[in-house]
This record gives structure tokens, sequence and C-alpha cells, in this order.
């Protein structure tokens, strides 16, 4: 790699060429059935960027179909080599690497998120964790059995078949390659459908999956709605599991339908995770990593650190610093290189949040800095803080989705810990202390699937993510989301004799 001087800045397209606007069907680009579109638009100025294909359910029987004939006994696909598996997916993370620019400036141009973010964070993550799945293949071992009697036994791991998966807007590339790693590296075949909003970088991606040299059905991409196209999807009788990320809402309805055909499900929902700072804590550390722990991203997370507990010793410091660093953070036109802050994803976003903000300001939290939309074009919400936050508050207790931080006070350890549990969602947590004891007992004490001591929002693709209680079911990333993807199957055979 190049070191930091001698590495070229990117040469940034503020108006990418949007490329590919159909559905990726056998490695094929096909309009929609009924040949309807829908309008993407750019959330920093409101305006149409592109005319995206609308996936119908005879679309979803379409690709279903492409990826069963993939998956057909004797099929390329089933008799490839495992570790052929894990070359795809290294010459798809090395096609993303040769094209970082383009795909960092349209993610940019589609979701809001600014390009420093695009190109630094998600691109790069991207292509660690397709990485991380491509060594996977050859691995996966199954085992010989200690069996009684004159028998010999042995566990395959094999695919579970054709996969369903529906992502959402808010780390559109992340997010299909969070779900294509385990489908390839386990030998599944996947129909996967990209968020109405953003579907862009996913259906240029389709574009290098052809251009990897993938066999046609073993991963089709769909754009298309929620309720039809994904619906479809989920309950289409060939797709033999559903993983799905999205809000904790359409969460319920897929795991309900999923189970009326025992449907193999993992879910990777909302939350409303708390980021607890202890008195003996790193403060500038503290201050800098809560604000990155909500603020990133535009405040919408599945993670974001959104009840900031703070101890009272040092309450009214951190409130204090806190705001200071709020009213630094840049919101702008997310191409600047300066910006920290880009638009939030729609207009319908954007009201939810200043919905919350008023609610938080009429039930008596204090509401320290921002609090409104910034102009009038584009879909841009000031950084907000509200201090003396409740328990029982809504801003305290519902996913906001936005830049909205709220500092809570508390006294005792056990206090906090009852505090940060009370709640339906366990997505992550965080602890903020100099203290190696304190750090290891609340750890273990809160009830969340991600914790992180005096950091925030590490993904590495070796750790696992989840959620505990209503925040999902299941693990992505790291070799237990491999769990997910296969069946165990168990053979056993009579033989003449056994000896140990
Ligand atoms: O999510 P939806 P929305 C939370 C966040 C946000 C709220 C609403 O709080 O404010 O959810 O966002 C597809 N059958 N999160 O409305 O509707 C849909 O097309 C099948 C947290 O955008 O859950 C899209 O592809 N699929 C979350 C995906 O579900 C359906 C990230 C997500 O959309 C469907 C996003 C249906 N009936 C929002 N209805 C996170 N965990 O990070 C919708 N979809």
């Amino acid at each position: 790699a190049a070191s930091a001087s001698t590495q070229k800045k990117p040469v940034v397209e503020r108006k990418p060429d949007v490329k590919y606007q159909k559905l990726f069907i056998n490695n094929e680009f096909v309009d929609s059935s009924n040949r309807s579109t829908f309008e993407v638009i750019n959330p920093a100025t409101g305006d149409v960027i592109a005319e995206v294909a609308d996936g119908s359910e005879k679309d979803v029987d379409k690709a279903v179909k492409a990826a069963k004939d993939a998956f057909r006994l004797g099929s390329e696909w089933r008799r490839m080599d495992p570790a052929a598996r894990g070359a795809l997916l290294y010459k798809l993370a090395d096609l993303i690497e040769r094209d970082r620019a383009y795909i960092a400036a349209l993610e940019t141009y589609n979701n809001g998120k600014p390009f420093k973010d695009s190109y630094n964070v998600d691109i790069p993550h991207s292509i660690a964790v397709l990485r991380y799945y491509a060594g996977w293949p050859d691995k996966m071992n199954g085992k010989v059995l200690p069996i009684s009697g004159d028998f010999f036994a042995y566990t395959r791991r094999e695919p579970i078949g054709i996969v369903g998966q529906i992502i959402p807007w808010n780390f559109p590339l992340i997010l299909l390659c969070w779900k294509i790693g385990p489908s390839v590296a386990t030998g599944c075949t996947t129909v996967i459908k990209l968020d109405e909003h953003t579907p862009l970088t996913g259906l240029y991606t389709a574009k290098l999956i052809a251009e990897a040299g993938f066999p046609p059905g073993v991963i089709n991409i769909l754009s298309g709605d929620g309720p039809h196209c994904g619906g479809s999807i989920v309950r289409h009788p060939d797709v033999a599991k559903v993983a799905f990320t999205g809000s904790t809402q359409v969460g319920k309805i897929i795991g309900a339908e999923a189970a009326k055909m025992v449907k193999r499900t993992t879910l990777e929902l909302g939350g409303k995770s708390p980021n607890i700072v202890f008195a003996d804590c790193d403060l500038d550390t503290a201050v800098e990593m809560s604000h990155f722990a909500l603020f990133f991203n535009q405040g919408q997370c599945c993670c974001a650190g959104s009840r900031t507990y703070v101890e009272e010793k040092i309450y009214d410091e951190f409130v204090q610093r806190s705001v200071e660093r709020t009213k630094q953070r840049k919101v702008g036109d997310p191409f600047d290189e300066s910006t920290e802050q880009g638009p939030q994803i729609s207009h319908e976003q954007m009201d939810k949040i200043l919905d919350l903000i008023d609610s938080g300001k009429r039930a008596g939290a204090k509401l320290l800095v921002g609090g409104e939309r910034v102009g009038d074009k584009g879909f841009f919400v000031q950084p907000t803080v509200f201090c003396d936050v409740n328990d029982d508050h809504r801003i305290a207790r519902e996913e906001i989705f936005g830049p909205v931080m709220q500092i809570l006070k508390f006294k005792t350890t056990d206090e906090v810990i009852e505090r940060a549990n009370d709640t339906d969602y366990g997505l992550a947590a965080s602890v903020f202390t100099k203290d190696l004891d304190k750090a290891i007992v609340v750890s273990n004490g809160l009830r969340a699937g991600s914790v992180w001591v005096n950091t925030y929002d590490n993904f590495d693709p070796v750790a696992p993510f989840g959620g505990f209680k209503q925040s999902g079911l299941g693990r992505e990333k790291s070799e237990y989301s491999l769990d997910s993807y296969t069946e165990t199957k168990c053979v056993t055979m009579k033989i003449s004799q056994r000896n140990s």
C-alpha cells in the first residue's frame, strides 16, 4: 500500500454517471416485467438523479428461479471447489478497490454521507468484509463423530439454499457486502433487494459481480419497494432463509411471515444504545467518542450511542464540552472536504427527527444546541444536544435515527446498569472508564450484542454483530454468521465392525 505521503488524492466526481438502473438477474440487467420505474433522489438537494427499475412479484419469481437453477445439483456453482468460491470474493473485492473513487462518489451522491466517509469508511470496510469471507469456504470443516456401535458418522455443513436478503439505506454498500459475503462463502445463492432510497451502488456492484466471473444466478440484485418486492421475496416458497436489516417494526412482520414456512431468519433491527461515561474516564476521549457514537453517519446508525449516561461528578463538564464539540460540527455539502455531516436520507426521516426533537422540548428536556432544519433545500438537520433527559422521555426510548444526542445523569454503577438495560432493544452499548474491574463488570452486565470499552463503532469483520431482545435475531460478520447460512447434516452408516 502507498504511504500516506505518496497516496494520490482521489479525483472526486460530484455528479457521477449513473450507469446501471435495471434489475440484475442471471448476470444480466433487465427491465422490470411491467417496465415501471421509481425515482431516486439526491438527499442533499432533493433532485431526482435516476429512474430505477421497480421490481415486482413477477421479477422476484424470475430472480428466485435464477437462484434455484444456479443451486441445482451438478450446477457449476454446486460443483465449484470451495477455494474457487473464495477466489471470486477476492476478485470482487479487488474490483471494488479498483473503482473505489467512483463508487464512493456514487454512494455520497445517492445517500448524502460525506465523501470522506464513503471513501475512507464505507468502501474500505466493504472490501475488508468480502476479503474476510473469501478466506472461509475451504475452512468450514465437518466432523467425524465418536458414535456408539458398528456405525460410522460424520457431519457436513451444507448451504441452506436460496437466500432472500433485504437491506436498508444507511450503509448501502457495506450491508450488501455483509449479506453476500456469507451467502457466497457457504455456497448459497441469493436474491437481494436494495433499499428504494439507495439502489445505485448496489446496481453498480452487480456489474462488478458479473465482471468477477460469478456464475449466472448466484447473486441476483433487485431494486424495488418493501411490501411488494421485499414481501414477495420473504413469502416465496423456494426461499429457504431470509436475512433482513431494517426497522424493528418491519422486522416483526418479516419474522412472522417467514415463520409460517419455518424459514430460517436473521434480523438486524433497531436500537437505543446506552453509552456510559464514568467520572474516572479519559474525558477528552469520552467526549469525542460519545460525539462520534451518536453523530456518525448523520446519526443514522442502528447502533448509535443515543442514550449518553454521564456520572454526576463530571456531568456539567461533559455536557459543556459536548455542546462545544457539537457547535463545531460542520454540516453541509457532502462533497466538501471539511463537511462532517450531510443530509438525512429523506424528507420523511427529517420530519420524524424534527418531531422527536419537538417532543423532547415539550417533555422538558433541555435543548442546548440545534433543534432545527438547516435551510430549505435537501434534508439537513442541525446537530442537536439535549441534557437533563429523563428515562421516560420519548427521546430516551425511541430510535431517533438522526443527529440528536440525549445526555442523562447517573450516580451509581448498579443504577446505571439497570437503567441502561431498561429498554426493548439490545444492540450495542459502551463504557468509558479507566477502571478495569468496572469495565468488565459493567460490560458483562449490559444486555447488548456488542459492547465497546473506551471506543465506539469498531466494526472489524472478525467481530460478531447483532442484537439481544427486539434488536434482532442471529449474528452477522465473523464466524458466527456462517451458522445461519448452513444446515448441519449428519450422515450415519452401518459398518461391519467399528474398532477404537
Ligand atoms: O425502514 P424499513 P425505513 C429504522 C430507523 C428509521 C426507521 C424507518 O429508526 O427511522 O427504521 O426507516 C424493506 N416486507 N431503521 O422506513 O421500512 C424496505 O424496502 C419486506 C433502522 O426506511 O424497515 C427496505 O429495503 N421488506 C435500520 C428495508 O425493508 C420491507 C436501518 C428497510 O426499510 C417491508 C433503516 C415489508 N413489508 C431504518 N417494508 C437499521 N437496523 O440500521 C419495508 N421493507
